[in-house]
């Protein structure tokens, strides 16, 4: 990122106010880093055991259940605009409470059933509190968006404290991905799209789904057939 040395320089020497706030606000989110990026860490590792054990179950379609996890932890910009789009100062203690997607993990997943088999897996596990699940593959956006997304707290174990963080998954499958990864180049959160596009992208994401349907039914038919 580039910006203007002048106007550093005239924030860092001349006593101006903006400087400790920068500094300060800086302080809380390399904390925060710590925090998040260590839950998700976690909750990588447990995505990771389920989808060796599956690979390894010899189970038809079984071995590209998990086909990519990506992660992320909100920068610190991202985190300003959504709280003040909430109406919510920036301090450590909000952000813990009020924002749920700091730690964001996509796990895109080969079948529509994977997803909610990894989802019972880990809702299963002791030390995971599962808080909110918002399931767009029942119900799809009216812009024909689908993915699971569930917000899940783990404690996370540092040198001298137990933490309960929170974390958001958006489980989705590989078509889900595509037809999300394009649409949100185009369109998302952007409103200068024309109603006619909009139907055609709501129309791609029903024909979409189709086709995955399609393969999960051939999937199920060879699954038959080994049995
Ligand atoms: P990011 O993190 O850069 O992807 P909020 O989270 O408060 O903004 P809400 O309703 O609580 O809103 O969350 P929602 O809609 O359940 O989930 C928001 C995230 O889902 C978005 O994150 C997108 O990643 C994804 N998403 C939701 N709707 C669409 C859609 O129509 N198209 C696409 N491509 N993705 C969608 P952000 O906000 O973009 O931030």
């Amino acid at each position: 990122m580039e910006f203007s040395s002048k106007e550093l320089m005239d924030i860092m020497n001349n006593d101006d106010p903006r400087a400790n706030i920068y500094m300060g606000a800086f302080d809380i989110y390399k904390k925060l880093i710590i925090y998040y990026q260590s839950a998700i860490d976690e909750v990588e590792t447990k995505l990771r055991i389920i989808d060796r054990e599956l690979t390894n179950s010899n189970i038809v379609g079984r071995n590209n259940t998990i086909h990519q996890i990506q992660s992320r932890v909100k920068k610190i910009g991202s985190i300003a605009t959504k709280l003040d789009r909430k109406g919510y100062s920036f301090s450590r203690e909000i952000v813990e409470e009020k924002l749920a997607d700091v730690a964001g993990i996509r796990v895109i997943c080969s079948y529509t059933d994977d997803i909610y088999m990894i989802l019972d897996s880990l809702s299963h596990q002791t030390d995971v509190t599962i808080l909110e699940i918002k399931d767009y593959i029942k119900e799809p956006k009216p812009s024909g968006y689908r993915s699971l997304h569930v917000i899940l707290e783990i404690p996370v174990f540092f040198f001298q404290e137990t933490k309960k963080v929170k974390v958001e998954i958006q489980f989705r499958t590989i078509a889900m991905d595509y037809w999300a990864s394009l649409e949100h180049g185009l369109r998302y959160k952007d409103s200068h799209i024309d109603s006619k596009l909009s139907e055609r992208l709501e129309v791609s994401a029903k024909v979409i789904a189709q086709m995955e349907e399609e393969m999960l039914a051939i999937r199920n038919e060879i699954e038959a057939l080994e049995e």
